[in-house]
């Protein structure tokens, strides 16, 4: 037993919780499964990790970023709300494990448990019809241990192993189920790329999948809309993203002011710089980082693509990688996803507003994290079926629910007492409906959200009976 847990160990430190080298390293077996040359396959290793560390280097300069900008409304503004970020729940949580006295590790087991529980169901595709193997390590840590705090609210005498399986089996299904989920829309999406997404707004890639074509034309995309006159330069994605965060965060800088940033940042806006060469340099980092994940999410893909091939041929046969949503940016025009980023904003701060004006006890501050990766993806997919005018409409839509949702949540499961609550969408939406079925019925409340995830797979299989399994054989 010490010998597996040192293993599981140095596992999930080293690979699971690292996804460059999780995708890596499925990339290598998936070479070395279909034989290609060592040369090739050592190239498309080291593609696969370099890629993957662009993206982390884009999306992490993004979240570092821009984050303790939209946070420090918060602190400066002495606002004492609950800010809606993943890594902001994520802390949150890890404050309330120490006040039970629970140790951090203790999520890392169930972690394992949903994984290996994620396995098996791919393992037993023909009884399940789930497809998809969730890859993506850093979320999986946030969504087992917001869900170790959801089964912790609702049974207190599961502090324990019991706790961390039922935890496990909970997180290893969601992974499963729903980023099985997504496997059509994002087929549709990528043109039979081979990935689905295993993220953290899989409803919401399901949800638009299936109403962008009720509220726009695909062929209004934006990648369609030319703008006329001067209006053309927004037409190319740097421009546009510099011009728009500009804007953006160049109001919230000024509304935090530059003596609360020059404390705050210390490093990076030196008394020897002025405050707009500041607002400047900040705001055009953002398409700086947008250029980076980019090109990153462009070289794991390929290479991820092709060698999946060798593991759904040979190891589990007909399943896909569930991978980060930013891999889907690469099929799109990049201003699709800072318009959704936009329109998501607008939602998220009527939605704030409305918290004002009604006197909510509980006061939201918009994360960077669900405001920029759950509104971009939502919009690419939406751009996809419907056009600028679906993406608009449910990215709006989509910020309202965050912040109200992510109200309630706070609320209910009594985070907002540690400043955050995890607030993407699924977070915001499913999460928390699950987390008053277990409040409330107890065991059986268990059992249900366990069954209810369990017959979504059948009832896709229903209705994509010939395609279902085909879309590796296809190629
Ligand atoms: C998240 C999260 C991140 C980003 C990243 C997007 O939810 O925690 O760091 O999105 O995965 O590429």
């Amino acid at each position: 037993m010490n010998v597996f847990m040192q293993g599981f160990t140095i596992f999930s430190n080293n690979i699971l919780t690292h996804p460059e080298f999780f995708v890596g390293l499925i990339v290598l077996i998936g070479y070395l499964l279909l034989r290609k040359p060592f040369h090739e396959t050592l190239s498309g290793f080291l593609k696969a990790i370099v890629g993957y560390m662009l993206l982390n280097v884009g999306a992490g300069g993004l979240v570092s970023t821009f984050r303790p900008l939209l946070a420090g409304l918060n602190d400066r503004f002495h606002l004492n709300a609950a800010v809606i970020d993943p890594y902001f729940g994520l802390n949150a949580v890890n404050e309330g494990l120490k006040t039970l006295n629970i140790a951090v590790s203790f999520t890392m087991i169930s972690l394992l448990i949903g994984f290996v529980w994620n396995i098996v169901l791919v393992l037993f595709r023909k009884q399940t019809k789930i497809r998809t193997l969730f890859v993506t390590g850093h979320i999986m840590v946030q969504q087992a241990t917001t869900i170790t705090w959801i089964v912790f609210m609702a049974f207190p005498q599961f502090r324990n192993t019991t706790g961390a399986i039922i935890i496990g089996l909970l997180s290893g299904t969601y992974w499963a189920v729903f980023s099985n989920l997504t496997v059509e829309a994002t087929q549709n999406l990528t043109e039979n790329a081979g990935f689905a997404i295993g993220h953290q707004q899989m409803i919401g890639v399901w949800v638009a999948d299936k109403l962008a074509g009720k509220l726009g034309k695909p062929e209004d995309s934006v990648e369609n809309k030319k703008l006329p006159g001067w209006l053309a330069i927004f037409n190319d994605n740097v421009v546009a993203t510099s011009i728009l965060m500009l804007v953006f965060f160049g109001i919230i800088m000024v509304v935090l002011g530059e003596p609360y940033l020059r404390k705050i940042d210390k490093v990076n806006f030196p008394l020897t710089l002025a405050f707009p060469t500041y607002i400047f340099s900040k705001a055009l980092s953002f398409s700086v980082y947008m250029v980076v994940l980019m090109t990153g999410v462009r070289m794991f893909v390929a290479e991820l693509t092709e060698s999946f091939r060798g593991i759904s041929d040979k190891l589990l046969p007909g399943a896909m990688p569930g991978v980060d949503c930013a891999a889907t940016y690469g099929f799109t025009s990049p201003n699709a996803v800072t318009f959704g980023f936009l329109c998501g904003a607008i939602g998220q701060f009527i939605a704030v507003a409305g918290l004002l004006i009604f006197k909510s006890p509980i006061m939201i501050i918009p994360g960077f994290v669900p405001l920029f990766f759950d509104n971009a993806t939502i919009a690419v997919f939406a751009n996809k079926r419907g056009g600028v005018k679906a993406a608009a409409i449910l990215t709006f839509a989509q910020g309202v629910i965050q912040v109200l949702g992510g109200a309630i949540a706070a609320s209910m499961f009594g985070l907002y007492k540690f400043g955050g609550w995890h607030g993407n969408i699924d977070f915001d939406t499913l999460w928390p409906v699950m987390g008053i079925a277990m409040k409330y019925l107890a065991i059986p409340g268990i059992v249900l959200c366990l069954v209810f995830m369990l017959v979504i797979p059948h009832l896709q299989y229903r209705r994509h009976k010939e395609n279902y399994f085909a879309h590796m054989e296809e190629e």
